[in-house]
C-alpha cells in the first residue's frame, strides 16, 4: 500500500513551434504541411489581423453595432480551420470568424452580421458551418447534436465545435460534453483560452489547473495544445477530426491563447487588465513566430511580405465592398422566421409595419 495518495493530473500541453519559431526537434513539422501550405496559412493569419482591424474601424464610424475581434487569437482558428475537410461543420461562438471565413464563409457576410443584418446568418449550401452564436455556450449543443445527427445518417464527416474559458462554466457546456461521450459523437471540442470572460479572469472561472481535464469527468480525451502554435493547433485538431470520423468518438481540445484586444468595441480592458500581462503575451505572437521561421527557412523575405499585405489589404476591401453591395434588408424578414404560420397579432404587426415603409 503506498503511505501516501498522490493526487495529479496529466495533461501534456503540446507545442510544435516555440515563440522564437523554432521547431521541436521530436515533433517537427506536421508532415501534409509543406512550405506552400505553411505560407498560405500565414496569408490566411495575415488575412485574419487586417480583416479584424478593418471591421473595428467600420465599428468606430458607425457602420457596425459591436465587433468581437480575434486578434491575438489568429493560429488557433487557422490551423484547426486547415484541419478541416469540406463536408465536416464549423460551429462557432462569436469570435470564430477566422475559421469561419477558411471554412468557406464570405467575410462579407461576418460584417453584414454585425451590421444588425441577418442575412448574415446565411450561407450558400454547401458551406457547412452554422451561424454565429452569441448566447454562451448554447453552440455546444447545437453542434454535438449536428455530430449525432451525422453519425445516425453515417456520414464521414465531424463538427468543429468553439467556446471560450469563460464558456466553460455554462451548464450547455457540460450537457453537451456529457452526450457527446455517451453517444460517441464525432465531435471535437475547441475551447479558446483566452485568459479572459469580458472582465473575469481564468482563474476566477474555475478552479481546476486546466481546462483540457474537465473532458475526463465525461470519458473522453482532454489535450492543452499551444493556441498560439498553427502546426501544433493544426495537428492536434486533425487527429481529433480523424478519430471522430472514424467512429472512435468526441475529443476535448484547450487551445492556450491570448485576447489581445478588449472583450468587444463596447468594452474597455485598460479598466481591468493588468498591462504587464499584455506585454507578457506580445512575444509570444501567433504570426510573429510564423514570420520568424518561414524567414528561416527562406520561404519569406520583405518582398513578399510587402506583396502579402498588399494581396491581403485588397482581399479585406473586396469584402467591405460585397458587404456594400449589399441591398438594404427588408425590416418584414423579423416576422418570417419564428413560427411556420405566422400568428394573426404579428401578421397586424406586419401589416402596419409595410403600411409606415
Ligand atoms: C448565456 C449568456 N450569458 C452571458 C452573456 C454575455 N457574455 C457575452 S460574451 C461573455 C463572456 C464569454 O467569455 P468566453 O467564453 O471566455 O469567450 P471570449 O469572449 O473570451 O471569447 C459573456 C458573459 C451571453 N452572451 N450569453
Ligand atoms: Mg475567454
Amino acid at each position: 500500500m503506498p503511505r501516501k495518495v498522490v493526487f495529479k493530473e496529466q495533461i501534456h500541453n503540446i507545442q510544435i513551434l516555440s515563440p522564437k519559431g523554432k521547431v521541436d526537434s521530436k515533433l517537427g513539422v506536421p508532415k501534409d504541411l509543406n512550405h506552400d501550405k505553411l505560407l498560405d496559412m500565414y496569408r490566411w493569419m495575415l488575412f485574419f489581423r487586417r480583416f479584424d482591424r478593418k471591421a473595428l474601424a467600420l465599428q468606430r464610424t458607425g457602420r457596425l453595432g459591436t465587433y468581437p475581434s480575434l486578434i491575438g487569437q489568429e493560429a488557433t482558428q487557422c490551423g484547426a480551420g486547415f484541419a478541416l475537410k469540406k463536408d465536416d461543420w464549423v460551429v462557432p461562438s462569436f469570435r470564430e470568424q477566422g475559421v469561419m471565413m477558411v471554412h468557406g464563409v464570405p467575410g462579407s457576410k461576418i460584417l453584414a452580421y454585425w451590421g444588425g443584418d441577418e442575412r448574415g446568418s446565411e450561407f450558400e449550401e454547401g458551406i457547412n458551418s452554422l451561424p454565429i452564436c452569441v448566447p454562451v455556450g448554447s453552440q455546444t449543443l447545437h453542434g454535438v447534436g449536428l455530430a449525432m445527427a451525422m453519425a445516425y445518417q453515417k456520414k464521414d464527416a465531424a463538427a468543429l465545435i468553439f467556446i471560450g474559458d469563460g464558456g466553460t462554466s455554462e451548464g450547455d457546456f457540460h450537457e453537451a460534453c456529457n452526450f457527446a461521450g455517451v453517444y460517441n459523437a464525432p465531435a471535437v471540442i475547441i475551447i479558446q483560452n483566452n485568459h479572459w470572460a469580458i472582465s473575469v479572469p481564468r482563474h476566477h472561472q474555475n478552479k481546476a489547473s486546466t481546462l483540457a481535464q474537465k473532458a475526463f469527468g465525461y470519458g473522453i480525451p482532454g489535450v492543452q495544445v499551444d493556441g498560439n502554435d498553427v502546426m501544433a493547433m493544426y495537428q492536434v485538431t486533425r487527429d481529433a477530426l480523424d478519430r471522430a470520423r472514424r467512429g472512435e468518438g468526441p475529443t476535448l481540445i484547450e487551445a492556450i491563447t491570448y485576447r489581445m484586444e478588449d472583450h468587444t468595441t463596447a468594452d474597455d480592458a485598460s479598466k481591468y487588465r493588468p498591462p504587464e500581462e499584455l506585454e507578457e503575451w506580445k512575444p509570444k505572437d501567433p504570426l510573429l513566430r510564423l514570420e520568424t521561421y518561414l524567414r528561416s527557412q527562406k520561404v519569406l523575405d520583405d518582398a513578399l511580405q510587402a506583396k502579402l499585405e498588399e494581396e491581403v489589404d485588397a482581399w479585406v476591401a473586396k469584402e467591405v465592398a460585397d458587404r456594400d453591395a449589399m441591398s438594404k434588408p427588408d425590416p418584414l424578414e423579423t416576422f418570417r422566421h419564428l413560427y411556420e404560420e405566422i400568428p394573426l397579432h404579428l401578421l397586424e404587426q406586419m401589416a402596419e409595419m409595410q403600411e409606415n415603409l
